[in-house]
């Protein structure tokens, strides 16, 4: 069944909306309040050159929280189980950020903007409700406002040579999320090693809403003879690459932990952070479910899933995938979801009803590997060892 969504003011656009609509924009979801791109009515396309060429991408939703102050480290530093000794400015990391029962609520990639800024770049939930209520009962010395910022993405084998035409080398010395601010004839931004896939690129921070329309079309341009086209956040490589989607593969319980994120949660540094307490205690228990990768047997997957899919074994429920499909690069279908640690050491079938009519699925441990797989693995924001650029 489909339904026409009723969009009013209150769900607001990017300062890329014009250009994307003239690209062909043809549907949208909702995140952070905001149209999310997410086709323009040819996913084959959009996938392909993703994956062998260049995509720009619309991800203004990524909305960032400024926390401006003298108290801004010490606060970011209690928002986050990630230690954070040896932030500098121009240096970006991916924070989870959890709440006092070590639940996650947020998968940031932080930025150091100033000495006295940082920005969470956040994924699709209220954190400058959460920043400004801890920051206020906190008395800590700190603005929390949202700036006028939009992401806009640069994906692909050729992202490089794209970004490097507009911008010059140097951009291909920043580190994994490292950024630098510049400007391209007068638009204000800052160009950052980093995107949500595993294909490599940058991400143009837009300081200036109004300047939306010129980016996208500086880009579009400079990105002619490399064949860039539109994208989105992409569903299919996504999955390959098991990229978290949090709220999409997360539930109001999912843990850190569960989602394999344990480099990114510093039980051991000695700053206090929200969940810490709690966090060590699952830690010290063990957790019960783990999100997984997963191959589903049978015809190719054709449609997408809208709800999480029930994982069950011997009728029972023990766990859900949160999205499946048919990858061309593994010839497979395959999903990602969270299920019990019991029923990976069982040795009972696992069943699931796709919207396609029933399968049956195993697990494989993250991330998807395949053979003739160019070797893409990312340098993390662990790999930064001194401040430089
Ligand atoms: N870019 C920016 N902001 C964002 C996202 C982004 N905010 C929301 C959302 N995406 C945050 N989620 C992620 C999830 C994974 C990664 C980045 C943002 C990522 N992970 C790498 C990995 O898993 O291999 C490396 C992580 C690391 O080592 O630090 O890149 O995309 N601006």
């Amino acid at each position: 069944m489909t339904i026409q969504l009723s969009l009013g003011t209150r769900v607001r656009k990017s300062p890329f909306f014009n250009a994307c609509l003239e690209a062909g924009l043809s549907s949208a979801s909702v995140y952070n309040h905001m149209y999310m791109p997410t086709s323009y009515g040819d996913p084959v396309a959009e996938y392909e050159r993703l994956v062998n060429g260049v995509a720009m991408w619309d991800v203004s939703v990524e909305r960032q929280v400024a926390i401006k102050g003298p108290d801004a480290i010490k606060l970011a530093r209690y928002l986050t189980p990630r230690n954070l000794d040896g932030l500098c400015i121009g240096q970006g990391k991916y924070v989870p950020m959890c709440k006092h029962d070590g639940s996650i609520i947020n998968d940031p990639v932080l930025l150091q903007v100033e000495n006295d800024e940082i920005w969470l770049s956040i994924a699709d939930s209220d954190i400058q409700l959460w920043v400004s209520a801890i920051a206020g009962s906190l008395g800590m010395n700190v603005e929390v406002f949202e700036p006028d910022v939009s992401p806009l993405a640069i994906q692909g084998p050729m992202a490089s040579a794209v970004v490097t035409d507009l911008f010059g080398s140097w951009v291909k010395d920043l580190k994994y999320f490292g950024f630098r601010e510049a400007s391209l004839d007068g638009i204000p931004l800052l160009v950052s090693k980093s995107g949500w896939s595993k294909q490599g690129g940058y991400e143009l921070y837009l300081r200036d809403g109004n300047r939306g329309y010129d980016l996208w079309e500086k880009v579009l341009q400079a990105g002619k003879p490399y064949n860039i086209g539109p994208g989105t956040p992409n569903y299919v490589e996504r999955i390959e690459s098991g990229l978290v989607s949090y709220g999409a593969d997360t539930d109001d319980k999912t843990n850190p932990f569960e989602l394999g994120m344990d480099r990114f949660v510093d039980l051991a540094q000695v700053h206090e952070f929200v969940g810490k307490g709690a966090l060590l205690n699952i830690k010290k228990s063990g957790v019960k479910r783990r999100f997984m990768g997963f191959f589903i047997s049978g015809e190719n997957l054709t449609r997408t899933n809208e709800d999480r899919i029930k994982v069950l074994q011997n009728d029972e429920v023990v766990g859900y995938l949160s999205a499946y499909a048919y990858s061309p690069r593994m010839n497979k279908n395959i999903a990602l979801g969270m299920i019990q640690l019991a029923a990976i050491e069982s040795s009972g079938h696992l069943k699931i009803m796709t919207d396609d009519g029933p399968r049956t699925a195993e697990t494989v441990s993250l991330p998807f590997t395949w053979s003739n797989q160019v070797s893409k693995k990312k340098a993390t924001s662990d790999s930064w060892t001194n401040c430089s650029y």
